[in-house]
């Protein structure tokens, strides 16, 4: 029998004792969303400038999304690939004409998209470039994150994630993020390079944005050595940045990438979280003929990969993102978040900088290695009806859902503003 949740306390206490301790959340216990806004089991309302990591960028419980979720959810959820069903090729070809490529395989979570594209890269690096038979070697970047399975933690420099979950899996190149020619030098030294994974800002680094040129130039680079550059925009995508896609850079789109000059078309596009706007685990990688036709039936797949159920709900969530414009509205009010900031920063000793595009910004608090003021300013802007996380200690991301209004981020910036000033 389900137990009523009456008190947060009680809801904390059944999660302490019946699940893994595998997540330190902030407490606060929620039982409602709705656009921006959340609500917790004692009805304190609240800001979301979390947005579930990006994956709610449409808004709680969007209206739209909801109704087609429901709609699915009541005809037909999951076929398995064994069969076809009505919902997946005309999904397919949205989302393909959405993104400008010839094919997309379906997954669900945003790591299982990585490693389908770590596969393709690799089937594609032996197959087609003509890499030796286990001799592919992919390049990262150091500070990555890109989910946490036991492949893609075996790149990961974070020990938090990778201790002890050994033996690691090989073929991988670590070089310093944002450094074209660390990367020209491995690709000069390595003919068995067949992709670079990159993270076009590195959200979990702490929202990390690299020089204006780095993807132009990298672009370049794996072109000259015929090696597939593989962005993954599984939470710098779907119009988080202030474009469709931060690998668009400075594209001033009309929330549909419509390839303007700034734009750099990745070999790989691994796509996630906001693809589905919160409501379903829907995850892609896109790709166009030359690529995506290494992988022949039965080579790859996943039982709820390309559902109707997840796959309804992804077109009508990018439907969303273009009709409302999301893309437009996180560049503008990106820059008055950012400047709101700014402002912070000459006024308080605890803020040191703020940087980020679009609605994907964070702000660093000057505290000691190991301190806890960033997790305490996050309590205070809880009680001022605000949620954020730190994340590697001093930072906090500021990410709310791109369907906020001006009136709102400015509402928002007054509480982080007046929390920080008056934080002891
Ligand atoms: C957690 C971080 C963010 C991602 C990028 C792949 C994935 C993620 C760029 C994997 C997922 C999530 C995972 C979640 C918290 C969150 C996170 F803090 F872990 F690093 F956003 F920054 N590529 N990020 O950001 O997608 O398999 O989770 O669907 O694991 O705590 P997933």
């Amino acid at each position: 029998m389900l137990e009523a949740i009456t008190s947060s306390e009680q809801a904390i206490a059944l999660e302490d004792k019946h699940g893994a301790h595998n997540y330190h959340p902030l407490p606060v216990v929620l039982s409602r969303g709705e656009g921006v806004y959340l609500w917790d089991v004692e009805g304190k309302k609240y800001f979301d400038f979390l947005s579930a990591y990006s994956a709610v960028n449409q808004g709680h419980c969007h209206p739209r999304i909801k109704a087609s979720l429901i709609e699915q959810a009541e005809t037909l959820t999951l076929t398995s690939r064994a069969f076809h069903n009505d919902i997946l090729g005309p999904y397919e070809k949205y989302v393909t004409e959405y993104f400008g490529f010839d094919k997309v395989l379906p997954m669900n979570t945003g790591v299982e998209a990585v490693e389908t594209a770590i596969k393709i890269a690799r089937k594609w690096g032996h197959e087609v470039k003509g890499v030796k038979e286990n001799e592919a070697t992919i390049v990262v970047a150091n500070n990555n994150f890109h989910g946490r399975t036991t492949t893609v933690i075996s790149f990961s420099n974070d020990e938090n994630a990778r201790k002890n979950f050994g033996p690691y899996m090989s073929g991988f190149i670590n070089i310093p993020y944002d450094d074209v020619n660390a990367l020209e030098k491995v690709l000069k030294e390595s003919p068995n390079v067949v992709g670079f994974l990159i993270e076009p800002i590195q959200g979990e680094a702490g929202v990390v944005t690299p020089s204006e040129d780095f993807i132009p130039k990298v672009a370049e680079l794996c072109k000259e050595f015929n090696v597939l550059l593989m962005a993954d925009e599984i939470q710098t995508g779907i119009a988080r940045t202030g474009s469709l896609l931060a690998v668009c850079g400075n594209c001033t789109c009309e929330g549909h990438c419509e390839r303007q000059s700034t734009y750099v078309k990745p070999d790989l596009l691994i796509l996630g979280k906001a693809l589905s706007g919160g409501v379903y685990p829907v995850s892609a990688v896109l790709a166009d003929n030359h690529i995506m036709n290494v992988i022949k039936p039965g080579q790859h797949g996943s039982t709820f990969g390309g559902n109707p159920l997840g796959a309804k709900v992804a077109m009508t969530a990018l439907e969303v993102v273009r009709d409302e414009k999301l893309a437009q509205n996180a560049r503008k009010l990106g820059q008055i978040f950012r400047e709101r900031m700014q402002h912070l920063v000459e006024k308080s000793d605890w803020v040191t900088l703020v940087r980020g595009r679009g609605l994907l910004n964070a702000v660093v608090i000057d505290q000691p290695k190991n301190g806890d003021v960033a997790w305490r300013i996050c309590l205070a802007l809880r009680d001022n009806g605000l949620l954020a996380k730190p994340t590697h200690g001093n930072i906090i991301r500021f990410a709310p859902p791109l369907v906020m209004t001006e009136e709102e981020l400015h509402t928002c910036c007054d509480i982080i503003e007046s929390t920080i000033l008056n934080f002891k």
